[in-house]
């Protein structure tokens, strides 16, 4: 039997386990990323471990996230991880270079390697044939110094393109058709590999639209051949040498296969507050908006950027829309000058944002009350944009483009003849923004550089044989990272400083939440389905360990999720039979007794002393995990074994 191209890698890196689907498999890592918003804590974690220097091939520190900077907060981070990068082995990508994704991909990323990230938009990379994965910032730790990333072996997904894309329809729409396939809990579990013959015409930047938005599926990681058009690629950016040729064996096995005409694609678009919530944008048509974003990780490549210049060309913006241009990198904004396409996109009427996240992490640019914004991001959680009454829909720079110019929701398709956009030969290469780490020698007498809102790590707690606390809050499906820990320009400058941000956790839910997990000293969470989909955000683990949660118990729960709440010593329980959720109330007083021999066996009993029910619960977790729980955290338990 042949091997996916996921495998292939995987095979390639497992230092232990095997590739029996559902088992846990431990992965060498070749390259991490950061980014600001989760760097911060990863870093304080990896200084925790007393290592001297990173053991990866390639580790690079990006800011991108927290770049307002309306205090000294974000600039004292930004200093921090500066300062640690250069003393530990880590490149270090300054404010202004670019969005991490869009970076590492032009700049560091390799194909057939692996790429951890402290950010859920990793899979970016599997646009070059990296098995690129999103991970909570302690596991990013671990990775930095050598330890390896456990996964559990996911099945392998197949996406078959045929045909070629028709005028006005890309790669988002692309992305936003196999969201409505497969939905947003569609992907959990799964690697999906993208093939057939239409893939031949899509570029790297276009694969990088489609495996980005691959988190948006709960997917492990999503992936593309290495071809002649990722040589084309490398090329271009001056790193052929880094080029090889990645396919899967003819008779690879696929766990499930699904087909997309491109002929038949239209353009489409993912209504609030759900990427999944698809319809076509001619269905939407006359719909009034008031705000259109153009950028982030998924649509702010230069390829993009060109194709938005072409269109707003000679045009000017309706005078009810902001419009605002946010490009992927500083080669991209460079690029777009130097051709005078930036011009273009001055000239009619649009605001532009520096080359980071901005808008699409509630960093500025937020919609005015109940406007409608038009965002070519990937996602469109409620309240995420900052402004909760907002509606957030999510489109192609095209579709963008055009509700730009009409002031309504408009088919791209209406604006004329779509420009034909050629990829350069050459990137403009300018690495000055990325400085190097110092060598051993140098970095002994280096000194980091910590502020006043740098706090230390919280305490965890380890999981004791009995459990007896309050049902503190009870949610439905699908309940985001961003409802459990927001962010946003108020929120984000605290990343490295739980006490303060646990003010906000679950405030899209229940504001009332934080003082009541902190007067009951210790409790249990209940939720639906797909429990902690999308960021890697670890605080969305590491603010409820603050406020005491010791055990969440749901129908299921996203991938990075749950790995984060082991990880954090809070222990991640599952309905054996899911309409047991029916039964509990919040407030309930709920007992787990004999946990460690439910660990052993796979399965314990929740008595809720209110009601007097029994409800069985499922306890799976490795050896490991099990340690890690009982050791009160993955830093606690990586202290102990050295
Ligand atoms: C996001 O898109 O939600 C973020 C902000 O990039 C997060 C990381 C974070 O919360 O810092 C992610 O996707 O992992
Ligand atoms: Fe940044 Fe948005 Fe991408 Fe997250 S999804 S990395 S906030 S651009």
């Amino acid at each position: 039997m042949g091997y996916t191209i996921a495998q292939k890698i995987i095979k390639a890196h497992m230092l232990s386990g095997d590739m029996t689907v559902g088992s846990e498999v431990a992965l060498k890592i070749d390259q991490t990323l950061t980014q600001d918003a989760t760097g911060t804590m990863a870093y304080l974690e990896f200084e925790t471990m007393g290592l001297d220097r990173v053991k990866t091939e390639r580790s690079v520190a990006y800011i991108d996230h927290n770049t307002l900077q309306s205090g000294f907060e974000n600039a004292d981070d930004h200093r921090y991880i500066q300062s640690v990068a250069k003393k530990h082995g880590i490149y270090f990508s300054r404010p202004g270079n670019g969005i991490c994704h869009q970076v590492h991909l032009e700049r560091f990323g390799k194909p057939g390697k692996t790429l951890i990230g402290s950010d859920s938009h990793t899979p970016t990379g599997g646009g070059i044939g990296m098995l690129a994965m999103g991970a909570g910032g302690l596991d990013v730790a671990v990775a930095m110094g050598g330890g390896a990333y456990y996964i559990t072996m996911p099945k392998m997904y197949k996406v078959n393109l045929t045909g070629r894309l028709k005028s006005f329809v890309t790669a988002k729409d692309i992305s936003l058709e196999i969201l409505r396939i497969l939905s947003v809990k569609g992907g959990v579990g799964a690697i999906i590999e993208w093939g057939g013959e239409g893939i031949k015409y899509l570029s790297v930047p276009e694969r990088a639209t489609i495996t980005n938005m691959g988190t948006e599926l709960g997917a492990t990681t999503s992936i593309f051949p290495s071809d002649e058009v990722t040589k084309k690629f490398l090329e271009a950016e001056g790193r052929g040498g880094d080029y090889t040729e990645l396919s899967s064996d003819p008779d690879a096995v696929y766990d499930r296969v699904i087909d997309i005409n491109l002929d038949e694609l239209k353009p489409l678009i993912a209504c609030p507050h759900s990427p999944d919530n698809i319809v076509t944008v001619e269905s939407l048509k006359g719909t009034k908006v008031d705000q259109v974003c153009i950028g982030s990780c998924t649509n702010s490549s230069l390829f993009d950027m060109l194709k938005v210049a072409a269109l707003l060309k000679g045009k000017t913006v309706s005078p009810s829309v902001s419009l605002s241009i946010s490009p992927g990198s500083k080669q991209v904004l460079s690029m777009l000058a130097d051709c005078g396409a930036l011009s273009d996109i001055l000239a009619s009427g649009a605001r532009l944002l520096e080359c980071a996240c901005g808008p699409c992490i509630g960093m500025g640019f937020s919609p005015n009350s109940a406007g409608v914004s038009l965002r070519t991001f990937n996602r469109n959680f409620l309240g995420r944009s900052g402004t909760k009454d907002a509606s957030v829909y999510l489109v192609s720079p095209e579709t963008a483009v055009a509700a730009a110019l009409t002031g309504e929701i408009t088919d791209p398709r209406l604006l004329g003849e779509e420009p034909h956009i050629t990829m350069p030969e050459a990137f403009k290469i300018d690495d000055s923004a990325v400085i190097a780490p110092a060598t051993p020698e140098e970095a002994q007498s280096l000194e980091v550089l910590r502020g006043p809102n740098i706090k230390p790590f919280p305490k965890s707690h380890p999981q004791e044989d009995t459990l007896t606390a309050e049902l503190v809050l009870k949610v439905g499906d699908n309940i985001t990272t961003d409802h459990i820990m927001p962010a946003g320009a108020k929120i984000l400058p605290y990343r490295s400083n739980i006490p303060h941000l646990s003010q906000f956790c679950f405030a899209v839910c229940d504001e009332t939440f934080p003082e009541r997990a902190k007067a009951l000293g210790q409790s249990i969470i209940v939720g639906g389905s797909n429990y902690g989909q999308g960021s890697s955000r670890e605080h969305a683990a590491l603010v409820p360990m603050y406020l005491g949660v010791r055990a969440v118990i749901t129908k299921s729960f996203a991938r990075i999720h749950v790995a984060n709440l082991i990880n954090a010593g809070i222990m991640p329980l599952t309905f054996k039979n899911p309409d047991d959720y029916d039964k509990l109330n919040q407030s309930d007083k709920l007992t787990l007794t004999d946990v460690f021999a439910g660990m052993d066996s796979g399965e314990i009993t929740l008595k809720d002393e209110t009601t007097g029910v029994e409800i069985p619960l499922v306890c799976s977790f490795t050896e490991r995990q099990k340690s890690i729980l009982k050791a009160g955290g993955l830093l606690e338990y990586t202290k102990k074994e050295g």
